[in-house]
């Protein structure tokens, strides 16, 4: 069988010997008294000045606590620029941050803990009882808030200590933070993800993205996710571009900063660019400032896209991105878009296009499973090697899970997806983590969870679901053991109880047949 590599279109780009800290403040002493990092509310802000003051004092306090290599630290809080102080803190003190959803609830965070092994969490006020609730049966000693101090936590005010330098690790194997991803099958799982992983990842991006000085960006997409963990956060900092962090997404509120502080990129996921494209208020702001709207994290249509586009007045662009390549491994590049495509393989990058049926290389126009190469993907999965082994194979690719097709000029577009995964907003929904809770619902004799298509969201939970003999199930079943004990957006919206689930011989839910019903 030939090996059809795609090879990236751009020029590669050498990569720093430098941790992700020292890479994001590499230009904070020419930069000094621009402001790095912002809130929307205008409550909150950091020149970089300030920003790698912080940091430092943060990991010396840290290290005083015992944070050191091996250590892994919760972050569980909503955008603010204090998440920078805490990530970089942590990575300076050689750390490793393990990033949660702030809007999980006690249960979902604290099986992130466990797993990872956290024995420290930052969290903010609001979501100081979850956190505490969270922590029993974990090795979690303290909670840190990042603002005053409730009862049984500490304030982050308290942990500052004397500046410490960067503690020496190993760029190439350190893993410095670890989020969560479901990958192709099963469970959310830690994606260990170094120094060199992170750095590699921005600085790859820069023939696609290009940043020039004063600018402002938007970051309402979550820090604690890849996408605003490496493409806004970090990769905005190091570019020296002014970040302008929002708790979450309102369309008001970003409209208003869009005009107030005059921002020149928007980081959107498809919904917003639906919201952006349909929204009657949109055009009660000025919105002149905006150079470029880019879009990732799921699938954006071409006229959706263009659409946007020309209500806003500049192009509305796309990236492909996964945890577990830090994520870029596509981008469009300025001034070359073409609607529809997730853009070209990013520098320093080669891309296949496999037949999953067959395991043959495709080569352009055809379609098959996206496999990616390249100094962005993860070392493997947190304690887990079977899982790393059945996503990087022995010679270093990365099967994505995603079937895609890369045309005759390197665009890249994903047509499908093989992997369970479903995508409400963006937001990961674990098939298995829902399945695993159902069939504890007592009328439930098993079950199956697939994503099927929505207009606003991409993709929806839907259960198939057989019913113990003698009993009926219903929508609201389900749904009401499911807010119990999971975040909102894993909700099953759609119930269709069957007779049995389909199965293979080996027992594995045939998940396509379900789809296709
Ligand atoms: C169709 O969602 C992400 C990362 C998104 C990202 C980041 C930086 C996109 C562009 C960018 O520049 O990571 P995960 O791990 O949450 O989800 C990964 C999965 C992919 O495997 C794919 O199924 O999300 C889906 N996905 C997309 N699908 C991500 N981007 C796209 C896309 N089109 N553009």
């Amino acid at each position: 069988m030939t090996t059809i590599i795609h090879p990236s279109p751009l020029p590669d780009v050498e990569i720093p010997e430098v941790t992700i800290t020292q890479h994001v403040l590499r230009r904070a002493d020419e930069l000094a008294d621009r402001v790095a990092i912002r809130d929307a509310a205008g409550t909150s802000s950091y020149t970089y000045t300030q920003l790698s003051a912080a940091i430092h004092s943060l990991a010396g306090g840290l290290a005083e606590r015992g944070v050191q290599p091996g250590v892994v630290v919760g972050l569980m809080a909503p955008n603010l620029p204090e998440y920078a102080v805490v990530f970089h803190g942590v990575a300076v003190a050689g750390g490793a941050v393990t990033t949660i959803n702030p809007t999980y609830g006690p249960e979902e965070v604290r099986h992130q803990l466990q797993d990872a092994g956290a024995t420290l969490l930052f969290t903010v006020g609001p979501f100081v009882d979850t956190a505490l609730s969270a922590i029993e049966g974990t090795d979690v000693t303290e909670v840190i808030v990042i603002g005053d101090a409730a009862p049984g936590t500490t304030g982050m005010a308290d942990v500052f200590g004397e500046p410490i330098e960067q503690v020496s690790v190993d760029l190439a194997t350190h893993t410095v933070v670890l989020p969560y991803s479901s990958g192709t099958t099963g469970l959310p799982k830690g994606v260990m993800l170094t120094h060199r992983n992170l750095v590699a990842n921005i600085e790859q991006c820069i023939h696609a993205i290009k940043y020039t000085d004063d600018e402002v960006a938007l970051a309402a997409l979550p820090f604690f996710h890849i996408y605003g963990m490496q493409v806004l956060m970090n990769g905005l900092l190091a570019n020296g571009v002014t970040t302008v962090s929002m708790p979450r997404f309102d369309m008001v509120e970003a409209l208003t900063a869009v005009q107030e502080l005059k921002i020149t990129r928007f980081f959107a996921v498809p919904p917003i660019i639906l919201g952006l494209a349909k929204a009657p208020i949109v055009g009660d702001y000025d919105t002149s400032s905006i150079r470029q709207i880019f879009s990732g994290a799921a699938p954006l249509g071409a006229e959706l896209a263009a659409e946007a586009a020309a209500r806003l007045g500049c192009e509305v662009v796309q990236g492909f991105g996964m945890t577990e390549l830090s994520p870029v491994s596509h981008c469009t590049v300025e001034g070359d878009y073409r609607p529809g495509t997730s853009g070209v393989t990013v520098s320093n990058t080669e891309s296949r296009i496999v037949d999953p049926d067959t395991g043959e290389d495709r080569g352009v126009g055809e379609r098959g499973e996206l496999w990616v190469r390249g100094p962005q993907v993860m070392t493997g999965y947190l304690n887990n090697p079977d899982a790393t082994a059945a996503t990087i194979d022995d010679d270093g690719w990365l099967h994505t899970g995603d079937v895609a097709i890369i045309d005759e000029f390197g665009h890249m577009t994903i047509v499908d997806r093989l992997k369970e995964l479903i995508k409400f907003k963006g937001f990961q929904v674990a098939p298995a983590e829902l399945e695993a809770l159902i069939i504890t619902h007592p009328k439930v004799a098993d079950v199956a969870v697939i994503g099927v298509p929505d207009d606003e969201a991409g993709e929806v939970p839907k259960a198939f679901v057989s019913a113990v003999p003698g009993e009926t199930i219903t929508l609201d079943e389900i749904q009401a053991l499911v807010s119990e004990h999971l975040v909102s957006y894993k909700q099953i919206q759609q119930l269709e109880v069957v007779e049995a689930i389909p199965k293979s011989a080996a027992g594995k839910i045939l998940r396509k047949e379900l789809r296709g019903r």
